[in-house]
């Protein structure tokens, strides 16, 4: 009985054993991993569109190579991640309908223009690099497919900081010019990034009771201080500025203090008010419309291939 089937659910959760796709879950639980999944995978989606931005503007033919590789990576992750939300009884069609009518989120991060090359390796570093830090505890999250799905995004994650990291190396050996585009670049992006790992603690709706069902094994906060100690050597070994006069080594802490995030400008993003939600969304709706001729032939055909097996 229904009891039973929730000790049962408890029982694996204390273990931190894995919730499978037959197994009995409450619906909040459910309904939460939809949520985060379905956000997790629009983001990927729509997170193809400030990179793509540079692929016909790329400097040089590997550079090119290198781009377009990434972007197609965020595709494959986005498909993914869709799958394994279907498998919590969901169709990826409901899924994009829920997105493009605004009724579910993507992250904050990819609301802003991408406005030099620069901002290619920049996103690498940063963007995927707090990515990085994000998911990779989200491979021993409690719903199997989820965590599973994580663990060869993670790898293809770190390529991507990798490639990032390295972009800005050689620019920073460049022209002055060079070095200026990518601190500029920096500038823009670093508050940017740590508002992608959500809200402070306190106000976090969703946090404690993620973590109390192990679809989240670091707060908001945890998971931004380990982001921040992470990176800041790198700037310096890149030698940029990270824009925050209130970032200094904390000997007690054995860690780095850093200031505030500006809270009115995320929840303005998350909201729809940031400088690109609006073409972020048009585009992908407009994708989904020019699209709608190849779903409507590929369910024409497996209808026919389906008759014909009758026959
Ligand atoms: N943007 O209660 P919490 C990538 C919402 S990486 C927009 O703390 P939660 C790789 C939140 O949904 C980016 N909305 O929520 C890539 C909630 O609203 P709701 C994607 C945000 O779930 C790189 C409300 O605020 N990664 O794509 C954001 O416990 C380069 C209150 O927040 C993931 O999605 C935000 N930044 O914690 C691709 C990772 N933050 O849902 C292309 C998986 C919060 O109640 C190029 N997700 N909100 O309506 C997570 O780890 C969590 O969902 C958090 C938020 C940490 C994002």
């Amino acid at each position: 009985d229904e009891r039973e089937l929730e000790a049962s659910f408890e029982r694996t959760i204390a273990h931190n054993d894995r919730i499978e796709p037959r197994d009995w879950m409450p619906d909040a639980y459910r309904n939460s991993l939809i949520r985060q999944i379905a956000q997790h995978a629009h983001s990927e989606i729509i997170g193809m569109q400030p990179e793509a931005n540079w692929i016909t503007r790329a400097p040089s033919l590997r550079r090119k190579a290198i781009l377009l590789a990434k972007v197609q990576d965020e595709a494959g992750h986005g498909l993914y991640l869709y799958s394994a939300c279907e498998t919590l009884g969901v169709s990826r069609d409901d899924l994009t309908r829920r997105l493009i009518e605004g009724r579910q989120k993507y992250s904050s991060i990819f609301n802003y223009p991408t406005l030099s090359y620069a901002d290619v390796g920049t996103i690498g570093w940063l963007v995927d690099g707090a990515a990085i830090c994000n998911q990779v505890p989200l491979c021993r999250t409690s719903y199997g497919p989820y965590g599973r799905a994580m663990i060869r995004i993670c790898k293809e994650e770190s390529f991507h900081q990798r490639q990032g990291y390295e972009l800005l190396t050689t620019m920073m050996r460049g022209t002055d010019e060079q070095r200026a585009l990518v601190q500029e670049s920096v500038d823009r992006f670093w508050w940017p990034a740590l508002m992608m790992f959500g809200p402070s603690d306190e106000q976090s709706a969703n946090t404690e009771q993620s973590m109390a069902w192990g679809i989240k094994r670091h707060t908001n906060d945890e998971l931004r201080q380990r982001f921040v100690d992470m990176t800041v050597p790198q700037a310096q070994a890149l030698g940029v500025t990270l824009p925050d006069p209130d970032l200094v080594w904390n000997e007690e802490r054995g860690a780095y203090d850093f200031g505030t995030p500006d809270w009115d400008e995320f929840w303005a993003v998350v909201k729809g008010d940031g400088p690109c939600n609006a073409q972020r969304v048009a585009h992908r709706r407009r994708a989904w419309d020019e699209g709608a001729w190849v779903r409507e032939a590929a369910t024409a055909f497996a209808a026919s291939q389906q008759t014909s097996e009758v026959r």
